[in-house]
């Protein structure tokens, strides 16, 4: 089936162009001025409108069993969520327990994952070593391509990687041409803190940021940029949430490292007053980590983001609902981490970003989509609008308002941490594989049919790395 875009504004991360984009099979096949319509094809009037590619959320846990629960939203209702807001692919997470076997790990989510609606790829979380993960290191990069191995330096006594797996897991992530991605915060500080705080009698959702602030999670984003250092891998840092990560990555980045840092759209959206809220339920809908923080944080990551030392938006979409949260009724640190945004993730940095005179379109496109698509090596397939690309677009009216509430999304959740936010500026419709899932209201994904992405490893970059060791001679690599 083809469908023919008239009348937009073509905006990719590098330019912008009055032109008609047409699609068949499932990609761009033309960009041009007064583009025909094959017969049959559907005919979609974006006079007025900006046509972008669809989103990229590098960052979701769709049903992830997590803290004694399951998360409420699966891959897909996630996924027509994501949809629904204009995003047409999602990395997610496979994170074997400690122990468990990564191969058999990887094919569960990959199992969980086909229901999904739309593209999906996953990082692979490393959470324990022995020869067997250093070998399933191998057969994911070689065999599945899987290109980014995930650490979470939080956690401790459940899925939190020490200096030693961060250490085994990096060396093997530079041999197979991998990047590493790290959820940095220092569990052993945040651990020692949950126990102080609940020692003065601090049980409520409130207790969650004073466990974990800032300069935890700035420790442990600056001795995870070292360790990227010291063994040569490129680095992605997950959800900046604070001044004292940001700085981390900034210092790393003039100095010429290759270290990438994400931002979640709530945390630069919403401040840590949530947590002081005088219902318990609204609080603890908002304990995720890195917790919210307060709002001078927020202006510096969007500073961060204009100044290209952030280079991708996210959501770390994970959600449990009241019941689920009340887990942690008594001790705070029971209540299970997580929140929502795949749906929103767009409108509001749009709203927020590009009306507010922060962010051009072009900007916007990067840090949705694009950049992502690059740093995880999928570009141009994804994340841009060019002949040959996957036709996965959003059609973009910047007149159109919404506002946004738990009452009318999409989300499998019973809350939503931009309740009430008024946004100017969404997608119309959102065509994902070259089939239009969401038109102003019309929802039309399908079950199953999103298809899981391979993302190649980085061999040039390795190879050259590979080449000198074995001849000695200094490459750029080696000088940077
Ligand atoms: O830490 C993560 O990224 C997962 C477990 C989602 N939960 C969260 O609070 N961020
Ligand atoms: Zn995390
Ligand atoms: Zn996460």
């Amino acid at each position: 089936m083809a469908v023919l875009i008239r009348g937009g504004t073509v905006v990719n991360a590098d330019m912008s162009q009055r032109a008609d984009v047409l699609t068949d099979g499932g990609k761009i096949v033309a960009l041009g001025a007064d583009l025909e319509a094959p017969s049959g094809a559907e005919v979609v009037d974006a006079g007025g409108c900006y046509v972008m590619p669809g989103g990229i959320d590098p960052h979701t846990h769709m049903e992830l069993p997590f803290m004694g629960t399951v998360a409420s939203e699966d891959f897909f209702s996630g996924t027509t969520a994501g949809a629904v807001g204009g995003t047409t692919m999602i990395i997610d997470f496979v994170i074997p327990s400690p122990q468990q076997d990564v191969m058999d790990a990887y094919r569960t989510w990959r199992g969980w994952a086909e229901k999904a609606a739309t593209d999906y790829s996953f990082h692979v979380a490393i959470t324990w070593w022995d020869d067997s993960v250093h070998k399933a290191m191998g057969t994911l990069t070689q065999d599945y391509g899987v290109n980014s191995f995930k650490h979470f330096m939080a956690y401790k006594g459940a899925i939190m990687a020490d200096d030693e797996i961060l250490v085994n897991s990096f060396t093997r992530a530079r041999e197979l041409g991998a990047i590493c991605t790290v959820h940095a915060e220092n569990g052993e500080l945040v651990a020692h803190m949950q126990q102080e705080i609940l020692k003065q009698g601090i049980t409520g959702p409130e207790g969650h940021p004073l466990s974990r602030p800032a300069e935890v999670e700035g420790e442990a984003a600056n001795r995870a940029i070292r360790i990227a250092q010291v063994l040569n891998v490129p680095l992605y840092v997950v959800h900046n949430s604070c001044i004292e990560s940001l700085e981390a990555i900034t210092r790393a980045r003039n100095d010429g490292q290759r270290v990438f840092g994400e931002v979640l759209a709530g945390h630069l959206l919403v401040d840590d007053s949530v947590y002081r809220h005088p219902d318990w339920d609204t609080a603890a809908a908002h304990v995720m980590s890195p917790p919210f923080r307060p709002k001078k944080h927020q202006e510096a990551l969007w500073r961060g983001l204009q100044a290209g030392m952030l280079q991708t938006t996210a959501t770390d979409h994970c959600c449990f609902c009241a019941p689920q949260k009340r887990m942690g009724h008594n001790n705070f640190t029971q209540i299970p981490n997580g929140t929502g945004g795949v749906e929103d993730r767009m409108h509001v940095l749009w709203h927020h970003g590009v009306n507010s005179g922060r962010l051009t379109a072009n900007e916007f496109v990067g840090i949705t989509s694009a950049n992502a698509a690059k740093i995880f090596n999928i570009y141009p397939r994804k994340g841009s609008i060019s002949v040959g690309a996957d036709a996965d677009i959003a059609v973009w009216d910047p007149e159109k308002e919404r506002t946004i509430s738990k009452e009318t999304h999409h989300q499998n959740v019973d809350y939503n941490i931009f309740e009430g936010m008024k946004v100017k500026g969404i997608n119309t419709v959102t065509v994902s594989q070259g089939k239009i899932v969401y038109h102003d209201g019309d929802i039309r994904t399908e079950r199953g049919v999103g298809r899981y992405v391979e993302r190649p490893t980085f061999a040039p970059y390795y190879d050259a790395v590979r080449r000198s060791a074995e001849t000695n001679a200094p490459t750029a690599v080696d000088r940077m």
